[in-house]
């Protein structure tokens, strides 16, 4: 890759080659999530469910987390997040077109429901707020074990409506637990707008109820997201237990791939999304900064596209699981 500007200023204390490497890593992640919309339009992925406009977020997050070592329980539009982690273009393709050697399940599981054994990604269930109550779980574990691991979970606003959201803040709150809670908070569950779902302005509000730090970020800023996501890491790793982070993002896409928005959203609500996609703003800021030069960028979009290309080629010629190994994790290995 092609790196212009090696003297360029640091933006909020963050260095100019993290930067950039939070840029790549969300154009990395919104390339892979249009080409599996594509396959999905082509017939070849079954369901997709994009992380577009949430990428910010999700990349700052995850790169304060040691993949393999904490424990990461996501939602299904973690894609960048998992990317972070060390999930690949193939991985991520390899699962949405249900192939046997779907690192997740074995093409088992629907697409977008992330899991890595290897990287600590616990498997993301369809029913939404699961995850909650697995991450306390798991803090929990961590704690009695003497690790220093912190778990992160993941969740849209929406599904903070149900009860395992509030348990599994309550108890990790009250067991002061290493788990940093993260709202993709885009102001829809499905066709639901917030004003439905809650009373309150903010999903963070609800953290004085269980007596920790609830903190509202711009989640299309990858630089506030990136400072905010280490303040909880490092406060859940040094024993002070849990913070809930409501990050505000756009949603750029239908909720899936089976629904069409403009059925339940204005065109001035799309639009107004659109002008905060965060891959777009980032690149222009750090072209002011001069962090990021014109062909650096070119250079990274032509590496990524020869990436996906590959993976899309690998995964497409993969072989799909054996009918007869149906039955296999679903009622026992036997
Ligand atoms: C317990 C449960 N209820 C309903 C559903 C159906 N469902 C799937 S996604 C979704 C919307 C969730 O919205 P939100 O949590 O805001 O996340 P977003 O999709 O907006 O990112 C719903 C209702 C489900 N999967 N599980």
């Amino acid at each position: 890759m092609v790196v212009a500007n090696r003297a360029a200023r640091a933006i909020a204390g963050i260095d100019a080659d993290t930067l950039r490497a939070m840029y790549r890593h969300m154009l990395r992640s919104r390339m892979l999530d249009e080409r599996i919309w594509l396959l999905n339009r082509q017939g070849l992925v079954r369901f997709w469910v994009s992380g577009m406009g949430q990428e910010a977020i999700q990349v700052a997050l995850g790169m304060h987390v040691r993949p393999g070592v904490d424990w990461v329980a996501p939602y299904y539009r973690d894609l960048a997040l998992t990317l972070v982690l060390g999930m690949t273009a193939r991985d991520q393709l390899l699962a949405a077109m249900a192939k046997a050697d779907d690192p997740n399940t074995g093409g088992r599981q629907m697409p977008a429901h992330f899991g890595c054994r290897r990287l600590n990604i616990i498997t993301t269930g369809s029913v939404v707020a699961t995850q909650f109550i697995h991450a306390a779980g798991i803090a929990l574990a961590s704690k009695i074990r003497g690790e220093d691991a912190v778990t992160v979970v993941t969740t849209g606003e929406g599904a903070t409506s149900e009860g395992d959201f509030h348990e599994a803040l309550n108890f990790a709150a009250t067991h002061r637990l290493a788990v940093v809670f993260v709202v993709e908070d885009n102001g829809l569950a499905i066709s639901v707008p917030t004003s439905k779902q809650m009373p309150t302005a903010d999903v963070s509000d609800r953290a004085a109820g269980y007596g920790i730090p609830g903190v509202v970020v711009d989640g299309t800023d990858p630089v506030a997201s990136y400072l905010i996501c280490g303040e909880a890491v490092a406060r859940a790793r040094a024993g002070h237990g849990p913070t809930l982070i409501d990050a505000k993002v756009p949603r750029l896409t239908s909720h899936s791939s089976d629904d069409d928005q403009r059925r339940y959203r204005t065109a001035e609500a799309l639009a107004i999304d659109r002008a905060h996609d965060c891959v777009g703003g980032f690149a222009a800021r750090l072209r002011e900064q001069g962090v990021l030069s014109a062909r650096d960028e070119e250079a990274m979009r032509a590496e990524l596209l020869a990436e996906i290309d590959l993976a899309t080629a690998e995964a497409q010629a993969a072989p799909d699981p054996e009918p007869e190994s149906v039955l296999l994790h679903v009622l026992g290995d036997a």
